[in-house]
């Protein structure tokens, strides 16, 4: 490993400084204490220097003599971002060009006894790139943040294959960093290697799971070896053959079976069990290397047949049709290199803990790191990995197309043994881009007919053959979505998956969700802020204000305050005060995205997936998200563990009726009863039914439906709520609530909470209580922080709950921390 302590500094200067790799010049140069925090106030904007400039990282090693006495040694730098230089000893051995893809060299000639040095020149991406823009004379389309760094209307970030949303995003700041982002290390081998090891599942069935591995071997010579395969855990016999060796690289096959196999589930359908395979390879009586793969017995299968008017799209896992719910994942930081194994453990788990069993790996960041499929393997959740294409359309030159060709093979060889690992999507949106979003209506028909066969033959010619050949048994779809939603015809609408923006974008009411209802609803959101805390660790007292150039500077949608604020006027009173505004931001989106989630759910089985935009920041911002950057969960993650949960009920109005559905993921049939009520916000309880429910398994149907005029009769909407719950043998398994106006026209009364802590497992338990109805309840300590379980939740009348905090304080500091907020509170 060649990781850890090494010297660098901007090329030319004599002076060198300390620098960690894994990592980037921006972490460096804050590290060395050269530059303020990028993410603080608006430092950003004075930090543009950084990508115009080349930069030097070097390292001094000594190799050991059990490295220097083998045959070849390698050099691998699993990622370089990005136009870099690698010199071992004043020798070039490499010419990077490309942040995805791993870099390598033999380099057995020029390694040293003693001291060795390695240089890694990095060259400005910006003078790189800037004169492949002038030369072509057009712009290409793309999402132009250039003028943040000085670029005016030049956008170059096509030219480079490198994280598109470090050139700026409307949820990202503008930080083009360089460096070594990846690990780095020497490998020393002899006789023979594993270039990959892949392994297929042909067939499996309750009895047996027949596999094949197919392992790329390269030799140093002709000869023979001995490839073995173990199945570890279990008692089973090792697997193997007798293999030829050749001088280079070449491909043996080996079948193995595993009786009685334990599955692969997605989270809420079962354990995602996991087996641990070990290929040995050995030659002339020694092992030559050991490699361990951890994989998942399971068949996916992505059905797109004709039904409903279109065709369907969605997963069928192990022979069950499967509902997909998650969220799409943008990289947890601008600066990927520091994302610590904590925090993607961190945010896996709170989608686990939502329910989700899919995220979708957005084209505009990175192909993550090993450890975040590892933790989807674990946590039973699919990915749905876009190739590293977004909003943008890219040059066709033959270097430009060879270099996205090497990138896609390594990653699909990387990526492909995963069993979280769903589909391969060319790209984001840039099927809307050529066509929808009428980006291309300015260029001449020429330029336009070039422009769409480049695009062509990344995205349906090499692309998919890419997949076909490294990862056969795995979908490829060419542009998420197929149907975008302005243009969209109602063909293409029932056909693939669909963006929804509507909401947002197009100013579309929260119920016009239930209009436009996709096969699989692969984007939809609304953005909502961060909270107070959060605010104040990159902003002071005279920032919080949200029209504030600090606030301005960390809301990157150009619509961003303007929409938040006309949506909340439309459902909300929009408080004065800058914290309950915050607050209630994400009372609006949560809302607002509740009746998304669910009305997609209630929608089953035309639509089959609901992946909502998004669930992380890469800094703190306003954003879609239902994370913030500090690990913050905001209501929306809280709503979403409730509308994802694998049963729901869900009660709705249309045309004139009361509808109460219940949607059931879940593989058994549920029998019980719907008790149903209406409640006065002030206590008492206006109206009671119960009916038998029968819920079969996979499925969604309405249970109960009435008349508004007859169920309202007589009451003033203003001041009910109607409550649903589905019980079965005495206890709740589901519940929900419903308001018949907007909350701003609610008559909301003043809560009177009460609440006591007590010691619970890991932290806390708060018995929370009021006699009249407590809006958005959000709890929060004075001082210090905690971790609800629950949060943002209406609090009903003399109905009281019990909401556990993980947390180091005593029960009585708790107590005398903790705050709550409510709608109320916000009403001047
Ligand atoms: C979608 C995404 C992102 C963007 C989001 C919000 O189209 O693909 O590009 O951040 O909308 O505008």
């Amino acid at each position: 490993d060649l990781g850890g302590s090494w010297e660098f500094h901007m090329a030319g200067q004599k002076k060198w400084y300390p620098a960690h790799v894994p990592g980037c010049v921006h972490t460096d140069l804050l590290a060395a204490g050269l530059i303020p925090d990028p993410f603080y106030r608006t430092n950003e904007r004075d930090l543009q220097w950084i990508d115009k400039v080349d930069w030097e990282y070097k390292k001094t090693f000594t190799p050991g003599e059990d490295l220097l006495s083998r045959e070849r040694v390698r050099l691998v730098f699993q990622g370089l971002d990005t136009y870099a230089r690698v010199y071992l000893n004043g020798a070039l051995l490499i010419r990077a060009d490309n942040m995805f893809r791993t870099w390598s060299a033999d380099c057995r000639p020029f390694l040293r006894k003693g001291p060795n040095t390695i240089l890694v020149r990095f060259r400005s991406p910006v003078s790189e790139d800037l004169p492949k823009r002038l030369d072509l004379g057009y712009q290409l389309p793309g999402p132009g943040w250039g003028w943040i760094g000085g670029l005016g209307k030049l956008g170059i970030s096509m030219f480079a294959r490198k994280a598109q949303y470090q050139y700026g995003w409307d949820w990202g700041p503008r930080l083009v960093t360089s460096g070594i982002w990846r690990p780095v290390r020497l490998e020393g081998w002899d006789r023979a290697r594993m270039e990959s090891v892949q392994y297929l599942v042909r067939s499996l069935t309750p009895k047996e799971a027949r596999l094949t591995a197919r392992v790329e071997v390269r030799g140093t010579r002709p000869g023979k070896a001995l490839l073995s395969i173990l199945v570890q855990g279990t008692d089973l016999p090792a697997f193997t053959r007798e293999i030829d060796l050749a001088e280079g690289t070449g491909t043996c096959s080996l079948d193995l079976a595993i009786p009685r196999p334990r599955l692969w589930w997605t989270n809420g359908l079962g354990e995602p069990h996991i087996y641990t395979l070990e290929a040995v390879l050995s030659g002339e009586g020694r092992i030559l290397e050991r490699r361990s793969t951890r994989i998942g017995l399971r068949t996916l299968r992505l059905v797109r047949k004709k039904s409903m008017g279109g065709k369907s799209f969605y997963f069928e896992l192990n022979g069950i049709p499967l509902y997909c719910k998650g969220a799409d994942w943008i990289p947890a930081d601008s600066f990927p290199s520091r994302v610590t194994p904590g925090k993607y453990e961190f945010l896996v788990k709170s989608a686990a803990a939502a329910h989700m069993n899919m995220l979708r790996v957005w084209g505009g960041g990175i192909y993550e790191n090993d450890l975040f499929y590892d933790l989807c393997d674990r946590y039973g959740i699919l990915v749905w990995q876009d190739f590293m294409f977004a909003c943008a359309l890219y040059p066709g030159d033959a270097p430009f197309v060879e270099n996205a060709t090497r990138e896609a093979a390594q990653n699909v060889k990387r990526l492909r043994n995963h069993p979280c690992l769903a589909l391969w999507c060319g790209n984001n949106e840039m099927d809307a881009v050529l066509g929808p979003w009428g980006w291309m209506k300015d260029f001449d028909p020429e330029i336009r007919k070039k422009i769409t066969a480049d695009y062509d033959r990344i995205f349906h010619l090499v692309l998919p053959k890419v997949v076909s050949a490294c990862d056969p048994t795995r979908p490829y779809w060419p542009s998420s979505p197929l149907a975008d939603w302005g243009v969209h015809t109602s063909l293409q609408a029932r056909s693939g998956d669909y963006h929804y923006w509507g909401v947002w974008h197009g100013k579309a009411m929260f119920e016009s969700f239930r209009d436009n209802v996709g096969r699989f609803m692969s984007e939809y959101g609304f953005q909502s802020f961060p909270l107070l805390d959060t605010v104040s660790r990159f902003s002071t007292r005279e920032d919080w204000n949200i029209d504030s150039e600090v606030m301005k500077a960390h809301q990157r949608s150009g619509i961003g305050n303007e929409r938040i604020r006309w949506y909340m006027s439309k459902y909300y009173k929009v408080p004065r005060r800058f914290d309950h505004f915050l607050y209630l931001s994400q009372v609006l989106q949560a809302e607002g995205m509740k009746i998304g989630m669910e009305t997609y759910r209630r929608a089953k089985p035309f639509c089959m997936g609901s992946i909502y935009w998004q669930l992380d920041d890469c800094w703190p911002v306003a954003s879609w998200s239902s994370i913030d950057y500090f690990g913050k969960w905001k209501a929306l993650q809280y709503f979403a563990r409730k509308a994802y949960a694998p049963l729901l009920v869900s009660p709705c109005e249309e045309k004139g009726r009361l509808l109460v559905h219940a949607v059931s993921d879940l593989t058994k049939p549920v029998t019980g009863t719907l008790r149903m009520e209406i409640l006065d916000f002030r206590g008492p309880s206006l109206w009671s039914r119960e009916v038998p429910a029968e819920i079969p398994s996979n499925g969604s149907l309405p249970l109960f439906h009435v008349e508004k005029k007859e169920i309202l009769a007589g009451k003033d909407p203003r001041r009910i709520l109607f409550h649903a719950a589905l019980v079965s043998k005495g206890k709740t398994l589901a519940e929900n609530v419903h308001y018949f106006m907007k909350v701003k026209d609610l008559d909301l009364p003043r809560p009177k909470c009460s609440f006591s802590v007590k010691a619970a497992k890991g932290g806390v338990e708060v018995r929370l209580e009021s006699p009249v109805l407590a809006k958005n309840v959000h709890l929060y300590l004075q001082k210090g922080s905690a971790f609800f379980e629950d949060d943002f939740f209406d609090l009903l009348p003399g109905r009281p709950v019990t909401v556990r905090a993980r947390t180091a304080l005593s029960p009585e500091a708790f107590e005398k921390r903790l705050r709550l907020l409510t709608v109320w509170d916000t009403l001047d």
